[in-house]
């Protein structure tokens, strides 16, 4: 019913979407949270469930400025309900100055920073979260404040929804497949019951999600600066130089007070790419450190190399005297050894080599299926459509893919408006490459459609679309449609 309402009804009203905000005052600290709490009607994940109450929080110091934010997801650890990411506010994505930017999972509805696919624990079940880039404008849900009387631990009345014991939907019939309706807010521990805790423990996003997969990760934490140019232009440079003239595609530049930490992340490494690491004295730790620094410094590298398929995890401890013109460059490539090149004395000229302390290989398959080229249609009948295609593979046209991704949609399937079509239900199980396949999707409302599939593989990488095929489906047994988002 929730369904209807929502799709149906509420635009009918001109209502637009609502996030519930509920503000949490910590008088010790001198802070205020805000939470922001999402209902969704379904959660069609691997734990598919009813009503699914998901949460963003924003954290003001004394003045009322936002330091935090802090996203509700499942993590690494368990149990995966109080899980999450947090940035500082800012190096959160936002629109204008004042609100972050969500980029919600498809199912699940976990909070993320980024668009990309997170793989999650246990996940050769294939738990992956997967978000994506905006395809259309961003909702800003209307806030229905809920009135402040105390902070709702306690949950007494009069306002008392929050606390509602029984689930927002309905009881699972499928052991381990389908669950019961999801808890209140004020039933999901400590998120609800004591936010600046739940805040405290969640890791920082830069360390959370972005050291794995395609991505290049690259920290220090020292007094010591980073920057990232790619080679062999100097001029593109991310960090402490001037961003002007940067190339680099899709990267981010983290400087987080809490951790002293410095990190670069680069979020889509193209192969025969060279990066040039420069690692220097932090401008304002000169004086601090008495122009030198005398501790072991830890530089920390996560280097997919895509030749070779393999993410390369490199950490170098590094104990000299670092005067005010010393460098350290890295050259991050397929073909480098990785070593940092200390030049003490600025004169450019490289006076050590350091190998990195700790060096390791982890192969990682970066291949993802070809696209399919020959989808085609076999004569259907009302409400169904039967397709054909030659199976590709988990690499471009070789071994067995893991899933099919079938669409249909209104106009004509591209790149850019596959998000928004229709995804399908009951997939086939990819057979190996060259078979040739059949699968009937059930259910289709009569009309005119467009159908593609993209192929998926078991490191959840997505080939291209496949050729778009057109139908039309008769009028005739009308079965209704299965929706899935
Ligand atoms: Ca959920
Ligand atoms: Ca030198
Ligand atoms: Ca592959
Ligand atoms: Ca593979």
């Amino acid at each position: 019913m929730y369904r209807i309402y929502d799709t149906e009804i509420r635009p009918l009203l001109g209502e637009s979407k609502t996030a519930f905000a509920r503000v949490y005052r910590l008088q010790s600290l001198n802070l205020t949270i805000i939470q922001y709490w999402f209902f969704y009607y379904d959660n069609p994940w691997w734990n598919h469930h009813e009503g699914d109450w998901e949460m963003v929080q924003v954290i003001l110091n004394v003045n009322g400025d936002p330091v935090y934010v802090d996203y509700a997801q499942h993590d690494d650890r368990l149990p995966f309900a109080d899980g999450g990411s947090k940035r500082v506010w800012a190096d959160a994505e936002k629109v204008g100055v004042t609100h972050p930017v969500v980029y919600t999972a498809l199912g699940s509805h976990a909070s993320y920073f980024k668009p990309y696919i997170y793989r999650l624990p246990f996940q050769n079940l294939g738990l992956v979260d997967y978000t994506i880039p905006h395809v259309s404008q961003p909702i800003t849900p209307t806030i229905n404040m809920l009135p402040v009387r105390g902070n709702y631990s306690t949950c007494n009345k009069p306002y008392q929804w929050p606390c509602f014991l029984g689930h927002w939907g309905a009881e699972g019939l499928i052991p381990l497949i389908d669950q019961d309706g999801g808890p209140s807010p004020a039933r999901q521990g400590q998120k609800w019951d004591n936010p600046w805790e739940w805040h405290k423990q969640l890791p920082f996003d830069e360390d959370a999600h972005h050291n794995r997969l395609g991505k290049l990760n690259l920290a220090v934490e020292a007094p010591l600066d980073l920057s990232l140019s790619e080679q062999p232009s100097a001029a593109q440079t991310i960090g402490i130089a001037s961003m002007d003239t940067v190339e680099i595609t899709s990267y981010e530049y983290f400087d987080n007070p809490d951790t002293g930490r410095r990190t670069i992340i680069v979020h889509e490494v193209y192969p025969n790419t060279t990066y040039e690491a420069q690692i220097v004295l932090r401008p304002d730790a000169v004086q601090a450190a008495d122009e030198a620094i005398l501790e072991p410094a830890t530089v920390r590298l996560y280097y997919p190399d895509l030749q070779a398929s393999t993410v390369i995890t490199a950490i170098y401890s590094i104990s000299v005297t670092w005067g005010i013109s010393t460098t350290g460059t890295i050259l991050i490539s397929h073909d480098s050894d990785l070593s940092l090149m200390m030049d003490m004395d600025g004169d450019g000229a490289t006076d050590q080599l350091l190998a990195p302390t700790v060096y390791e290989e982890t192969s990682i398959d970066f291949t993802p299926p070809a696209a399919i080229t020959d989808l085609s249609t076999l004569p259907s009948g009302p409400g169904s459509v039967t397709l054909t295609w030659t199976a590709p593979g988990d690499d471009g046209g070789a071994g067995t893919a893991t899933a099919y991704d079938i669409r249909y949609f209104t106009t004509p399937i591209t790149d850019s408006n596959w998000v928004s079509a229709t995804l399908t239900v009951n997939l086939p199980v990819p057979s190996i490459a060259g078979t040739r396949e059949v699968s009937t999707l059930t259910a289709v409302p009569p009309g005119v459609f467009y159908i593609a599939i993209r192929t998926i593989d078991d490191q959840w990488q997505w080939s291209g679309l496949s050729n778009v095929v057109e139908v039309e489906v008769p009028y005739g047994i009308y079965l209704p449609v299965t929706l899935r988002k």
